[in-house]
C-alpha cells in the first residue's frame, strides 16, 4: 500500500510517497519558502520583523507550498493514481483564523518562533498557576494558542469578532485537503493551552478566561482512530484519487515520534531541525517539575513528552557561516580536530532568544574568547553546550538506552558522537531525515481498515 505523508514545516514543504509494507520512501518533493515562493517575502518561513520576538506568516503561502509540493511530486512521475490514504504534520502552535466565508481574518499567522506574548502569559500565570500544565500539559506559554488568542482578540477586536473558525496549521490545511472544517487531532491539540488532557475536551473555563466566545470557534477534537474525512475533488489535478482518506494532520513533533517508530515507551528521539526537540512516549500523564517542558497526545493514543529550543539548525548554520567552513567541516572535521569535552570550552548560539530556558539577549555567549578561538573549537563549543543544554532540560522525562536522531541534522557525524557522549546512550538515526512526514504517511495508513 502507498501513501502520502505531506510535513509542512517551518521553512518549507516535504511530501513523501511511502510503501507501508516496504517501510520505505518511493518518491519524494520539497519546497522551500524561501526559494520558491519568494513573493511571501519570508526567506526563513515567517516574514521579518524589527522586534525579533514576533514571528509571523502569511497562511496563504502554507496553501501554496501545500500545491506546489503536490505538483512536485506528480511532475516527478510519482504514482499519485495509486495512492490509498493521505496524512500529514505541520510545525506545531501556528494558527490560522478563518471568517464564516473561509476567507482568512487574519493577514499574518503567528508561528512556534513568536515570544511577543509575555504580558499574556503573566496573566494566565496569576489566574490559572500550576494547574493549566496538571490541565492542559503545560504552564502558559508564549507561543501556545491560548497566550496568542489573548493577544489577537485585545489588540484586533473586530478581526477577532470577524473569526469564525480558529485553526492550528495541522487542521486547516487538512481542512483544505478534505474540503470541509476538519477536527484537531490531540498531538498538536494539546500545544494550545486549551485541551484538557484529563477529558480530551476542550477546557471551558480556559476558554472562556482566554477570549469571548472562543471556544465555539474551535475545531472539533479528533480522538486517535478512523476518520470519515476523504480528498477533495479539485486534488484530482494533481494525479491523486478523489475521495481516499485523509487523516487529521498532526504537530511535526507527534509525527516525528510515529515516523521514528518510537510510538510506544522506551525509545527518545532527537529531532534537529529549525528548532531541536526532545520527545519520548509515554504511559502516563506527568509534567516537567521546572516548567520547561510539555505533555502532548500521542496520535496513537496516550501522552508524549516534549521539550523544545528554538536556537536549532539556523543557529549552527549562522555559526557555519561566521566560521567560514561547509557542512562537512561542521558535520565532520571539526570533530576530529577537537575532543570531546572541548577542554571545558563551551557556547551556546542565541540566534534567536531562547526558550528552554528563557533567555532574552541574542549573541553568541561562550566561557572563552571566541572571536580569536579556530572554527573546529567554536563548532565543538556550541554543539556540545546545545546537547548538553537538551540533556539538562529533559532529565525529568528519565533516562534512555537509545535515542533516535532525525532531522536535517542528523546526518552529521560530529552531531551524532557529542549525542551518544552527553547522554550515555546508543544512537540510531533513520535512513531518511523526513520522519515527520513519514510520520504523516503512517498516520494516513492508519485510516484504512
Ligand atoms: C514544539 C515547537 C517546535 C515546532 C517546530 O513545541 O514549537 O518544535 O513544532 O516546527
Amino acid at each position: 500500500m502507498l501513501t502520502i505523508g505531506i510535513d509542512s514545516s517551518t521553512q518549507g514543504t516535504k511530501a513523501v510517497v511511502y510503501d507501508v509494507d516496504a517501510a520505505k520512501v518511493v518518491a519524494s518533493a520539497a519546497v522551500n519558502y524561501g526559494r520558491d515562493l519568494p513573493e511571501f517575502g519570508s526567506p526563513d518561513g515567517f516574514l521579518p520583523n524589527a522586534d525579533t520576538r514576533v514571528r509571523r506568516a502569511n497562511p496563504e503561502m502554507w496553501v501554496r507550498g501545500l500545491e506546489l509540493v503536490l505538483s512536485r511530486l506528480r511532475d516527478s512521475g510519482a504514482p499519485m493514481g495509486e495512492i490509498a490514504a493521505i496524512g500529514g504534520d505541520a510545525q506545531q502552535h501556528a494558527t490560522v483564523c478563518l471568517d464564516a466565508d473561509g476567507n482568512f481574518s487574519r493577514r499574518e499567522s503567528p508561528i512556534w518562533m513568536d515570544s511577543s506574548t509575555t504580558a499574556e502569559v503573566a496573566v494566565l500565570d496569576a489566574r490559572f498557576g500550576k494547574s493549566l500544565a496538571s490541565r492542559t500539559g503545560s504552564p502558559a506559554i508564549e507561543r501556545f494558542v491560548a497566550a496568542q488568542m489573548m493577544k489577537f482578540a485585545r489588540e484586533e477586536p473586530e478581526a477577532y469578532a470577524r473569526t469564525a473558525r480558529v485553526h492550528l496549521l495541522s487542521s486547516f490545511l487538512t481542512s483544505v485537503l478534505a474540503g470541509e472544517d476538519a477536527p484537531v487531532d490531540i498531538g498538536d491539540g494539546a500545544g494550545m493551552n486549551l485541551l484538557n488532557l484529563q477529558t480530551l475536551e476542550w477546557d471551558e473555563e480556559i476558554c472562556a478566561f482566554v477570549a469571548n466566545g472562543l471556544i465555539g470557534k474551535l475545531p472539533r477534537v479528533h480522538l486517535p482512530g478512523v476518520t470519515p474525512l476523504r480528498l477533495a475533488e479539485r486534488f484530482a489535478e494533481y494525479g491523486l484519487r478523489p475521495g481516499i482518506p485523509v487523516a487529521p494532520f498532526t504537530g511535526d513533533n507527534p509525527a516525528s515520534l510515529v515516523g521514528c517508530g518510537a510510538e510506544k515507551p522506551g525509545t527518545a528521539v532527537v529531532s534537529l531541525g529549525t528548532s531541536d526537540t526532545f520527545f519520548a512516549a509515554m504511559n502516563e500523564f506527568r509534567t516537567d517539575p521546572d516548567g520547561y517542558g510539555h505533555v502532548f497526545g500521542n496520535p496513537v493514543g496516550g501522552f508524549m513528552s516534549l521539550a523544545c529550543f528554538k536556537n536549532g539548525s539556523l543557529a549552527r548554520d549562522c555559526v557555519r557561516r561566521e566560521c567560514g567552513v561547509d557542512w562537512k567541516f561542521f558535520d565532520e572535521t571539526a570533530f576530529s580536530l577537537t575532543e570531546a569535552g572541548n577542554g571545558g570550552r563551551r557556547a551556546f548560539p542565541y540566534f534567536e532568544t531562547e526558550i528552554t530556558p528563557k533567555h532574552e539577549a541574542t549573541g553568541i555567549e561562550a566561557n572563552f574568547d571566541w572571536a580569536s578561538a579556530p572554527a573546529e573549537t567554536k563548532i565543538r563549543a556550541i554543539v556540545e553546550g546545545q546537547m548538553s543544554n537538551i540533556r539538562e532540560r529533559t532529565r525529568w522525562i528519565g533516562d534512555f538506552d537509545t535515542i533516535c536522531v532525525t532531522g536535517g541534522a542528523s546526518r552529521s557525524k560530529g552531531i551524532l558522537s557529542v549525542i551518544a557522549d552527553v547522554f550515555g546512550a546508543k544512537v540510531k538515526t533513520l535512513d531518511a531525515t523526513d520522519s515527520a512526514a513519514i510520520g504523516g504517511a503512517r498516520l494516513a495508513a492508519l485510516q484504512i481498515a
